[in-house]
């Protein structure tokens, strides 16, 4: 029973920052386009759910991984990686003013990445593609973010 107990403790270890798991990663690419041109410049943060009940039933802030700036074809690509007990949950949050008049801060757009998408250890082997996607038209339940207003050059 203690060395069952001994193997758990060893196979579970703290990582960085103290946090109780296993390191998981994620590598993830797109492509964005307003109105059907690329969407150059726009931040996009690859970040990981927490708002959940899985862990203790404690439910804290999602964490951030990563982050890309779309280039001159509105293409990103990014990998980041989380310790943690059960399986990661990553999404990417895509900051834009596409089609947003003159409405104060950035329209985010969540995109959840499938979990089979993700990978034990800091190397991911795959690059999980999201495919292209038009940022003009609306999505139900879309937040805003004041976070980068002043980063991207699509965000004037
Ligand atoms: C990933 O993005 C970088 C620029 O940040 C680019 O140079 C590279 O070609 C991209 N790789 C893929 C596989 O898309
Ligand atoms: C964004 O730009 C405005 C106006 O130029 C400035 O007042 C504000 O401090 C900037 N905010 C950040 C977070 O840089
Ligand atoms: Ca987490
Ligand atoms: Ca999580």
């Amino acid at each position: 029973m203690q060395f069952l107990f001994l193997i758990l403790v060893l196979t579970i270890s703290i990582s960085e920052g103290g946090k109780l798991g296993r390191l998981q990663s994620v590598a993830v690419s797109g492509q964005v386009k307003c109105e059907g041109k690329p969407a150059v410049g726009v931040r996009v943060d690859l970040m990981e759910s927490d708002n959940n009940m899985e862990e203790s039933g404690i439910i804290d802030d999602d964490d951030f991984m990563s982050y890309a700036v779309t280039d001159e074809l509105g293409n990103f690509n990014m990998s980041g990686s989380e310790v943690e007990i059960s399986g990661i949950e990553p999404y990417v949050n895509i900051f834009h003013k596409c089609d947003d008049g003159l409405s104060p801060c950035q329209r985010v757009l969540r995109i959840n990445i499938p979990k089979s998408a993700t990978i034990w250890g800091d190397t991911p082997t795959e690059l999980f593609s999201i495919g292209i996607f038009e940022l003009a038209g609306k999505v139900i339940g879309e937040r805003r973010s004041c976070a980068y207003r002043n980063l991207t050059s699509t965000s004037i």
